[in-house]
């Protein structure tokens, strides 16, 4: 069957207030790969994202593009060769055509509030099922923090909470966040994403407190080593799983299925991928961890979306026909 591709190069412009490792994000620019075979078509995102990623945008479209040339002349991907965000895209764009990706999604993300929590509690009160929020860390005094966690648990007796710190603390710091959350309540913290610094210090942290930690910085850190094993991870209640910085489906999948034989868990995670990459993401999250609530909240980071909605999002929607193609065959 005759093979052709396309690849897109979008430029969407970022809500004013998203912020990064301290760096503003004011434009987000990623590709869309598309494969067609005959009367099939797959579509997949690859946005490295900045200080993240380890690859730069650049790289990643010009492996993209030579990888859909090889592939348009009857090749096949190879995805431990390519950067990590090229192996998601273009794994996501081969099982949309082969029919394998779920059409249905999960869209019920946890939401996220990294700005004035007190937006959160209506959300929160108005959520059905498991409530489940994620809030920032770390930006603010961890007593200050800490106290307003406690608040949150005391508030709402139904309410479990993730919060990500992003390595800001030291382990005196975590431990002075800690010290404000009431010993009963913090079971109901389901995890504190890198509370630490050092790794070794939010181990310490999770020993000493008895509230779980999660891996984010440290799987992507790990993964990149030619040795890595999954029993460096240990120590962890929980992995958050960031496809577009871990690789391909299948890799992902494996990762996935290596954690849970060490009885660890994982939650799938957005890069900030458009709404096009984080729709196939709830897609993904629905088929391979259907009973999990993934980390997708993240779309209200953007101005405007593209292609597909997301569910519920009242922000303008940009075909993809209006961006750029940078190649095609
Ligand atoms: O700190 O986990 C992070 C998104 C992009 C880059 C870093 C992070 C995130 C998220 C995604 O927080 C949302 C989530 O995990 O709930
Ligand atoms: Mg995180």
């Amino acid at each position: 069957m005759t093979r052709s591709a396309k690849l897109y190069r979008y430029k969407l412009p970022m809500d004013s207030g998203v912020i990064l490792r301290s760096q503003k994000l004011s434009e987000r620019v990623g590709f869309i790969a598309e494969i067609t075979e005959g009367d099939k078509v797959g579509r997949g995102e690859i946005a490295p994202l900045s200080c993240f990623s380890l690859e730069s945008t650049e790289e990643a479209g010009v492996q993209a593009q030579h990888q859909l040339e090889m592939w348009v002349r009857g090749g096949q991907f190879d995805y431990d060769k390519l950067f990590p965000s090229v192996a998601f895209g273009l794994s996501m764009a081969e099982l949309e055509l082969n029919d394998e990706l779920p059409a249905e999604g999960n869209y019920l993300a946890a939401p996220l509030c990294t700005g004035d929590p007190d937006s959160l509690l209506p959300k929160l009160e108005a959520m059905d099922g498991k409530k489940v929020a994620k809030i920032k860390v770390g930006y603010h005094e961890p007593i200050r923090d800490g106290m307003l966690v406690n608040l949150f648990l005391e508030a709402i007796p139904e309410l479990k909470l993730r919060l990500d710190a992003n390595r800001s603390w030291d382990l005196t710091q975590a431990m002075e966040f800690a010290k404000q959350i009431t010993p009963s309540l913090r079971q109901r913290i389901s995890y504190v994403e890198e509370p630490c610094k050092q790794p070794g210090d939010s181990v310490s942290f999770a020993i000493d407190t008895g509230i779980a930690i999660a891996w984010d910085e440290t799987i992507q850190h790990e993964i990149s080593r030619k040795d890595f094993a999954i029993e460096d991870l240990l120590g962890v209640k929980t992995l958050v799983i960031k496809p577009t910085l871990i690789g391909s489906v299948q890799a992902c999948i494996k990762l996935i299925e290596k954690a849970q034989a060490q009885s660890i868990q994982t939650v799938l995670s957005s890069s900030i991928e458009s709404s096009f990459g984080l729709t196939q993401l709830a897609r993904l999250a629905k088929w391979i961890l259907p009973e999990t609530v993934p980390g997708l909240d993240t779309v209200k980071f953007f101005e405007c979306q593209l292609e597909t909605a997301w569910p519920g999002c009242e922000l303008p929607v940009v075909p993809l026909s209006e961006q750029e193609v940078m190649w095609r065959s």
